[in-house]
């Protein structure tokens, strides 16, 4: 997908803060943090939303969530964890139509969200 701006943070044409790279997934710091600790982690397949997701990719989705684990941990929130978010489509707040987890903490955080 030649114009989404996470296909072009993978590619390197847009400058990010690199969390870490594999051949199926990157993860960089959030450019609008929402906590002490907040990056995405991002397949490097093109799939728009966590719905968009087939059969074929349920390896990938695996491996996307379990890397967001233990960078969580590799980033300060071991002790007393965080949050993993996937928003998806309008109603729940996607602006960037790339499938990501958001991983927060480093503070205590609200539920529900608003
Ligand atoms: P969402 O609303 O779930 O689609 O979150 C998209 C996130 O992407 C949002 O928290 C801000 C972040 N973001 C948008 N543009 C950039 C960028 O150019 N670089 C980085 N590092 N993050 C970005």
């Amino acid at each position: 997908m030649n114009d989404c701006l996470f296909c072009k943070i993978i590619k390197g044409e847009i400058p990010s803060k690199k969390l870490y790279e594999d051949d199926d997934i990157i993860a960089f710091y959030d450019i609008d943090p929402k906590a002490p600790v907040h990056f995405l982690v991002i397949p490097k397949k093109h799939i728009e939303n966590i719905m968009e997701a087939g059969k074929e990719d349920e390896r990938l989705l695996g491996v996307l969530l379990a890397r967001a684990a233990s960078l969580a941990q590799e980033t300060g929130c071991e002790d007393r964890g965080g949050r993993f978010v996937i928003n998806c489509k309008e109603d729940g707040a996607q602006s960037v139509n790339h499938l990501h987890v958001h991983v927060l903490g480093g503070r205590a955080l609200g539920w529900p969200p608003g």
